[in-house]
């Protein structure tokens, strides 16, 4: 039995998973494991022979937040000078497809960084919240700003304001997860397998390019999608994906 905070498998060809293992404070963020998940992330996307990410907490809980003891400390001072900023800049910046398997509670911090996820997959028992309002403050990892965006402003301003939570039918009619899956663990790596087994220069450049479509005007975005498919043109997984089809077998794509 592990105490490691975070544990790091690969569960199927090209897939790293990310599971966070905290289970006594419910995968509390804590400043360490941001670190670990900061530095595991940094190392995928270092590692040629890793194609996309699964992040989980395991079939139980997704992550309860920010850990609460390590923030009764905070003022305003630390809070402005807070070093888990950096950290979630450095979760932000992973460039490659990253699934998220949500069983049980993603709250606070633990919904902000399952919306880093390109693709969550919510498990039957999933709930979504950001109750730091219960606290006496609001989101700082990027939820007010992403929940909004993701799953709309009304739904946004209901959990953020009451404090309520979301069950998996309600995050999924909201666009929040891609779907309800009875086991969501499975799923996610079943997802992120298959998004490995594709082009992995074009599954990074769809990823930014979606991303982008978020914040980008509609021109400048058709701009930015010409010259990517204009470069993925020039690669020999092009060429390795069109002679596939035309020869009627299976492409094997080396990310070249
Ligand atoms: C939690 C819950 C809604 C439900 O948890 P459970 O009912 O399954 O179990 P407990 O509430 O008894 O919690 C178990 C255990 O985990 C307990 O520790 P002990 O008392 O030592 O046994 C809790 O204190 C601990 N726990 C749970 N969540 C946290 C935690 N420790 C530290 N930090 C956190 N987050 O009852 C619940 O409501 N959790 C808090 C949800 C929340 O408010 N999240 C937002 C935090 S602030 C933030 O994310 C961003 C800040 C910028 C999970």
């Amino acid at each position: 039995m592990t105490d490691a905070i975070l544990l790091i498998d690969e569960p199927a060809p090209y897939v790293r998973r990310l599971t966070l293992n905290r289970p006594e404070a419910r995968n509390a963020l804590s400043s360490p494991l941001l670190v670990a998940l900061a530095e595991a992330l940094e190392a995928a996307g270092d590692d040629a022979n890793i194609r996309a990410v699964v992040l989980t907490g395991g079939a139980k809980v997704f992550a309860a937040g920010a850990d609460i003891k390590e923030l009764a400390t905070r003022d305003t001072v630390t809070g402005l000078l807070d070093a888990r900023t950096a950290l979630w800049g450095r979760i932000r910046r992973f460039a490659k497809p990253m699934v998220a398997a949500i069983d049980g509670y993603a709250l606070g911090g633990g919904l902000e960084l399952a919306m880093h996820a390109d693709i969550a997959v919510a498990g039957p028992t999933a709930q979504f919240g950001l109750p730091e309002i219960n606290l006496g403050f609001i989101p700082g990892g990027g939820g007010t700003q992403r929940l909004a965006r993701i799953a709309g402003q009304q739904l946004a301003m209901k959990l953020i304001l009451t404090g309520e939570f979301a069950d998996a039918k309600t995050a999924h009619a909201a666009g929040l997860v891609a779907e309800i899956a009875e086991d969501a663990q499975l799923r996610g790596v079943e997802i992120a397998a298959k998004i490995a087994q594709k082009a992995p220069l074009a599954a990074r450049l769809a990823k930014e390019l979606v991303l982008a479509a978020r914040d980008t005007p509609l021109e400048t975005g058709l701009a930015f999608e010409r010259k990517a498919i204009a470069a993925l043109w020039g690669t020999d997984d092009f060429k390795e994906g069109v002679g596939a089809f035309l020869e009627k077998r299976k492409a094997t794509f080396a990310g070249k």
